[in-house]
């Protein structure tokens, strides 16, 4: 049964339990609303608890009933049943609190969380709003410019953080039932509180004005984030009733949109992403203790990565100065994380000390896994994994952060290639959510599931990618600028195309990107496969001449624009030189509209795409999308070309 209910003593303590996150389907609806009626009837009962069974108190609305009919008994109207209930109810939580799920919370007249809870309304994400009451009252409870922030980005907060806040009335770290049980004694026979009732708290109203403005600029044409503040705001101004019933009509427009189904076909890909067909029923082989060969910017942050999901890391460098670097960049970055709020010195200091330096390679003896993120070359990388095999235990796995070499030929030089896996992480990589997993030829089947396991366990998105130049991500990248250059070379400029990427939604247009990135590294890539390419494909020769002009991006003060005193700008020798390349291969230069140009780049993406897929590099069409998303900035709101081209 998805609910029940029982009492004991005064106390009615109602259960949902409905695998595997307990999700309001509508069994759960219409049980929770008999079981409130019944315990409420009942005259013994003094006070009602709700709790789920499981890992989790409910994480949200059932998102498989989304875009089919409504069943009573609604979300919503259950919510009110709870704050209307005229014995006080106590939400129990524990797990991830979600959507639907803290809408629930919200409604209930006390809440107390287990430590490790986690609380947030995410709905944005699916590009929706809160449709229970979340933006009505949330704001009520912990202020005007604090719910704005929650309900706009989705974001998770810690118990900790939630009764800081005022969301929730008390923590248990000891037993969850046994101390909602306690609290409820305390609220029974007291005339609840009801947080619809609740004034919201005075805030500054220019300063909220901005938050918002910029929550829409950041948004980039996504429209939940702002939908979801202006919905939060007018709890300011607008009686309960009213602010519920205008959050409703919003939700069930949004609920329909291009915008929410895209983001729903995303959430669903995600899942699928994990799932491997030949890994059914393989456990992962055990990670805790990390190695890391290296720790450059890349190795700095993948170290991170790791300690911040509680590992233990073994960073090897090659000697005492480049150690000392390396150790200066991690507390770098963990020191711009203090100064942005995200953590306090006490958790620096602990995650640091998961971290241990050293310059013997016989430091990894002990290590589950070692990674390597040295310099991208061949003979330095099987130079590394030859020793590797001597130092490490016979059932380490062996992994490759390269982004271009292929992992099979790195594996040659290891005794028991079926531990050796290709862990690609993208620049930087503490932050950046997307990790190729790359299945290498003699790869034993519980490596594979342990790469995903690892990249589940930082946070991270991993998608298995087949080994192939470039793999996945950087084939497309490739394929994406191929068709940008060639509208180069046609008739537009950098700044034109920039414009009309970063207004489909991406953060910044491929040669924004470019000149960040530098333009140095892929032109030496060009030279050293100048062999290698099809004399019949058309080449664009832009970016060469930018670099042989030093115009090497941002660092050179030049590259596909000009920073003066560091500030972008459009810079006429660009144009030129452009207008000289497509002279001197006969070409008449045309203007290229917006439309037109995000047409060609989502053909582009698409070939390729088609070409990963019958070469059986990606796994699923929806991989694809993923790898744009979480890897490029491809807007998520959009789903991916592959899911607006009719294939996934
Ligand atoms: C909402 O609440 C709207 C309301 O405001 C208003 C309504 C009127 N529904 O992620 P996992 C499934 S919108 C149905 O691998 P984890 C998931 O598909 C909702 N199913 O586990 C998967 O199934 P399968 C707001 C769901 O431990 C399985 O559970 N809530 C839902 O890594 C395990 O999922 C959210 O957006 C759902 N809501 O993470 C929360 N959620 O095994 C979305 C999950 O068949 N969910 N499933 O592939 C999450 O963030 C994560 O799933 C969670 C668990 C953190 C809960």
């Amino acid at each position: 049964m998805a609910v029940s209910w029982n009492r004991q003593d005064n106390i009615g303590l109602i259960w949902i339990d409905n695998p595997p996150v307990n999700a309001t389907s509508h069994a759960v609806r219409e049980g929770l609303a008999i079981a409130l009626a019944e315990a409420n009837a009942d005259v013994a009962i003094q006070a009602i608890i709700i709790a789920c069974k499981g890992k989790t108190f409910v994480a949200g609305a059932d998102v498989k009933e989304f875009g089919t009919p409504p069943r009573a008994p609604f979300l919503n109207d259950l919510v009110q049943l709870i704050e209307d209930s005229a014995k006080p109810v106590i939400a129990a939580l524990h797990g991830t609190v979600l959507g639907g799920g803290l809408e629930i919370a919200l409604a209930a007249h006390g809440r107390i969380a287990a430590l490790q809870t986690q609380l947030g309304l995410p709905e944005v994400k699916l590009g929706i709003i809160p449709g229970a009451g979340g933006t009505q009252r949330l704001p009520r409870l912990i202020g005007m410019p604090e719910a704005i922030d929650m309900v706009a980005s989705g974001k998770r907060v810690s118990a900790a953080q939630a009764l800081d806040l005022g969301m929730i009335d008390r923590i248990s770290d000891n037993d969850l039932i046994q101390d909602a049980i306690a609290f409820a004694q305390i609220l029974a026979g007291r005339e609840p509180r009801r947080t619809g009732t609740l004034p919201v708290r005075e805030f500054d109203g220019l300063a909220v004005d901005a938050q918002i403005t910029a929550i829409e600029r950041k948004a980039r044409g996504q429209i939940s984030p702002g939908a979801a503040a202006r919905s939060a705001f007018s709890a300011a101004s607008l009686p309960i009733e009213q602010g519920l019933k205008r959050e409703r009509e919003k939700f069930l427009e949004l609920v329909n949109s291009e915008q929410a189904i895209a983001l729903r076909y995303v959430f669903a890909a995600e899942r699928l992403a994990a799932k491997v067909v030949d890994l059914e029923g393989i456990s992962p082989r055990f990670v805790q203790n990390v190695g890391i060969a290296g720790a450059g910017l890349m190795g700095a942050g993948i170290a991170v990565a790791f300690a911040d999901a509680g590992y233990d890391i073994t960073i090897v460098e090659r000697d005492e100065p480049s150690m000392d670097l390396g150790r200066k960049r991690i507390e770098a970055i963990y020191d711009r994380m203090v100064k942005a709020g995200r953590i306090d010195i006490a958790l620096k200091e602990q995650r640091l000390s998961r971290i241990g330096f050293h310059i013997d390679r016989a430091a990894f003896s002990q290590c589950d896994l070692v990674l390597e993120a040295v310099f991208d070359d061949l003979d330095v990388k099987q130079e590394l994994f030859a020793s590797l095999s001597s130092i490490v235990r016979a059932d380490a796995i062996l992994a490759t952060n390269t982004s271009y070499l292929n992992p099979d030929a790195i594996a040659s030089v290891i005794m028991n290639p079926s531990r050796f896996i290709g862990l690609h992480f993208f620049s930087p990589a503490n932050i950046m959510r997307l990790v190729e997993v790359v299945r290498t030829k003699d790869i034993a089947p519980d490596v594979l599931a342990a790469g995903l396991a690892v990249t589940k366990r930082l946070g991270k998105l991993g998608i298995v990618s087949g080994v192939c130049e470039g793999f996945i991500g950087n084939r497309l990248f490739t394929a994406y600028r191929h068709q940008c250059d060639i509208m180069l070379e046609d008739g537009a400029l950098p700044h034109e195309i920039d414009a009309a990427v970063e207004a489909y939604g991406f953060p910044m247009g491929p040669y924004a990107v470019t000149d960040l990135a530098g333009l140095d590294i892929s032109w030496a890539r060009r030279k050293r496969d100048a062999g290698k390419r099809d004399p019949a494909a058309r080449y664009v020769t832009i970016a060469d001449r930018l670099c042989e002009a030093g115009r090497f991006g941002q660092k050179a003060g030049k590259g596909y624009y000009a920073y003066d005193g560091g500030k972008k700008s459009v810079d006429p020798a660009v144009a030129d030189l452009i207008a000289t390349i497509s002279n001197e291969k006969g070409i008449t230069r045309r203007s290229f509209g917006q439309d037109e140009i995000m047409t060609n780049i989502i053909a582009g993406l698409v070939a390729e795409g088609d070409k990963l897929m019958n070469e059986g590099i990606a796994m699923r069409a929806s991989d694809i999308d993923l790898v744009l998303i979480n890897g490029y900035g491809y807007p998520a709101w959009r789903g991916g070309p592959m899911f607006q081209s009719g294939r996934s």
